[in-house]
């Protein structure tokens, strides 16, 4: 039994989704699992006896103009390591998490103890934040001094080689999908609340970040009204919401467009679906569309990054370039405009999801930890 520490963001971004997910699936194989957050991670649902939370809190001094997090979140660190009796420091995201848990390890060496530290690369820590000048030179370092490193696809790999002076080995370990909770659960009565018998369903789940482009996919969706009647579900929240929300009215789609917010369940509407939309500027993974995947929805989205090593051209969806409204098009309309060719892309992502199964992932994690244990 392993006694792990896992430090994400609790919010419904990807990384914390993942981070969060993994822990779960640690503490079901019988481990056990700190996590060190400011906030309980949204996907913390089911109560488990050997998951633990320990919440960074501290009073904001009116003096600090940037409250001191990563200050707080080190003694964290360093307090549930040394009490815990902690094997690992599991971080999921390099800001500020990587270099949070470089002060914790130094702080833990002076007191004797020798703690080892993984640092989880996503996505947006290298290719959008981390490269930013104000930023580089403490992530390099902190990439460089954890004990190993991994990114959840090639692409990041080779990213973070491109962005920045890495010395260290990154291992790939993709993300992966918990089959127990996304499968389809196809529910009529549900559908038929949202969309006629010959209307195709077209659904986005995301943070609504810039990085997204979905006005992308209300210009598309626009067009693609004209040829088949559908409609689209837009699933998640954030700080772009309000500017989609007045493009649906300026296009006048707001009839066949609606906003859900943020949704525990995503998995429902997932299952109703019939074509999930990502058209990311940049996008390391994807974990998004694998759960979609998953429930057996096909895949549109953009080529970026890692997309392409989960939505195969042609097989389990379609890629077009980034920005490429027509190619949107062309791509729903391919997919969606006959029901054998639809029933085929359905099935394919549903293989595909399969391959990035928990099942297959979480055993190159707990690999990962005994080796590193075993290096000493
Ligand atoms: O996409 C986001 O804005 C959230 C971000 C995060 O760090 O929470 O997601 C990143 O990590 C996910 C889990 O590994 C990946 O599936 C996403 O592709 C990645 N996002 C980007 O690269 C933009």
């Amino acid at each position: 039994m392993l006694k792990i520490g896992i430090v994400c963001y609790p919010t419904y971004g990807g990384s914390g989704v993942l981070a969060t997910e993994l822990g779960k699936a640690l503490a079901k194989e019988g481990h056990h699992v700190h996590f060190i957050t400011y906030k309980e991670p949204a996907r913390l649902d089911a109560f488990n006896p050997r998951i633990f939370y320990h919440e960074v809190s501290f009073e904001n001094y009116s003096l600090f103009e940037y409250p001191p997090y990563e200050t707080a979140l080190a003694s964290k660190m360093v307090d549930i390591a040394q009490f815990e009796n902690l094997d690992i420091l599991h971080v999921h995201y390099a800001i500020p998490h990587a270099s949070a848990a470089f002060i914790a390890k130094q702080i833990l060496k002076e007191k004797g103890i020798d703690i080892k530290v993984i640092t989880t690369l996503h996505g947006t820590d290298i290719t959008l934040v981390g490269k930013d000048a104000s930023f580089r030179p403490v992530v390099t370092f902190s990439i460089n001094q954890s004990d190993i490193v991994t990114t959840v696809s090639h692409s990041l790999k080779e990213d973070t080689y491109l962005y920045f002076d890495i010395k260290k080995d990154i291992k790939v370990i993709h993300n992966f999908v918990d089959k127990n909770r996304f499968y389809k659960h196809f529910n009529q009565e549900l559908r038929d609340s949202i969309a006629k018998r010959d209307e195709k369903i077209l659904i986005h789940t995301s943070n609504f970040r810039k990085v997204k482009r979905i006005p992308d996919i209300i210009y598309a969706f626009k067009k693609l009204k004209d040829k088949i009647p559908c409609k689209l579900l837009l699933v998640g929240d954030g700080p772009e919401r309000i500017n989609i929300e007045e493009l649906c009215r300026e296009l006048e789609v707001c009839d066949d467009v609606k906003f859900y917010g943020k949704l525990d369940n995503v998995e429902v509407l997932l299952s109703i679906a019939d074509l999930f939309l990502m058209p990311s500027e940049t996008e390391s993974f994807g974990l998004a569309a694998l759960e979609a995947m998953a429930c057996e929805v096909p895949v549109v989205s953009s080529n970026a990054g890692g997309l392409p090593e989960i939505n195969i051209e042609e097989v389990t969806g379609i890629l077009c370039e980034v920005g490429n409204i027509d190619a949107y098009v062309t791509a729903c309309y391919t997919i969606l405009h006959d029901d054998n060719t639809l029933a085929r892309y359905k099935k394919n992502a549903l293989e595909q999801a399969e391959k990035f199964d928990l099942i297959r992932i979480l055993p190159q994690y707990i690999e990962l930890y005994k080796n590193v244990l075993e290096q000493g």
